[in-house]
């Protein structure tokens, strides 16, 4: 297999594979890749949801999201879906999967189905490069704090997507949770660091009044934007993604109201996260 930088600081596209029929030193070779760059992506892929759950369980043990509605005969793959009619999207705002759960997913991966005619593009954030881009003064303050992360405000029976158009097409009846992590974390696999707070998901810094652990978080996600970390993905049929949530952040653009978008996640299941 072949990898090329997608963008300077984010993302690696991986040629001469394809997923179905990935040898078992090929699927070693990619988890180093994956550990290492936190974003792959493959075109031309030939992957209907049998061989994308197959691929997905030769790479990890799975976990089920429990608010996205399954696929048809396959309960363990996510809809990630828009209709024409809807007005918001799944996942618009920069967030890494599952990090209200105690164990968050260790990865997703999502592979096109119905693209639109324009727009619709995923963008990503590398975290090995966002935590290497900051002070060194906010390094030393933010390394051994504590983050909880929360679900119930974005899927909670009061959270942002009840209020959407969007609502009724997830299981917002699912249980709701908070989940307590280390701000930064120590990659499992690759050993590098990286930085474990999103500004979808992170409710709070722990040891802190909500006034300066919003101070302080918006401090970080401000210097984050000013880096160079980011890539658009432009989807294509046949084009997967898969990323490390443990080192990037995701947000789908929602640029392409009145049309349909419809792509499948399968997301692998993590394991507690170890403070850098
Ligand atoms: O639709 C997308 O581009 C990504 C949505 C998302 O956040 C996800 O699938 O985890
Ligand atoms: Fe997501």
């Amino acid at each position: 297999m072949k990898l090329t930088p997608y963008s300077e600081n984010c993302g690696m596209v991986v040629q001469d594979v394809q997923l179905a029929k990935l040898s078992d030193d090929e699927i070693v070779e990619l988890r180093a890749h994956f550990a290492e760059h936190g974003v792959l992506f493959f075109y031309d892929q030939d992957l209907p949801p049998a061989e994308h759950l197959r691929f997905a369980k030769r790479f990890g043990q799975l976990v089920v999201n429990r608010f996205f509605q399954p696929v048809e005969n396959f309960p363990e793959i996510a809809q990630v879906r828009k209709e024409k009619s809807q007005t918001t999207n799944i996942g618009g705002a920069w967030h890494t999967d599952h990090s209200y759960d105690q164990e968050p997913a260790m990865g997703s991966i999502l592979v096109a189905r119905e693209l639109p005619a324009a727009g619709g593009d995923t963008r990503f954030a590398n975290m090995y490069k966002a935590w290497e881009s900051l002070p060194d003064d906010l390094k030393v303050q933010l390394e051994g704090l504590q983050a909880e992360h929360s679900s119930s405000h974005v899927y909670g029976k009061e959270g942002y997507y009840a209020a959407t158009d969007l609502g009724e097409s997830l299981n917002l009846e699912s249980e709701v949770g908070e989940a307590v992590h280390p701000v930064v974390i120590r990659h499992p696999d690759s050993g590098k660091k990286a930085l474990y707070v999103n500004p979808g998901l992170t409710a709070r810094i722990l040891g802190m009044s909500r006034q300066e652990s919003h101070e302080l978080l918006t401090r970080v996600y401000t210097l984050v934007d000013e880096t160079d970390v980011y890539c658009d993905f432009e989807w294509q049929p046949g084009a997967v993604a898969m990323w490390d949530n443990r080192s990037t952040w995701h947000n789908a653009n929602n640029d392409y109201q009145g049309d349909f978008r419809l792509l499948h996640r399968v997301t692998l299941a993590g394991a507690p996260l170890e403070a850098a």
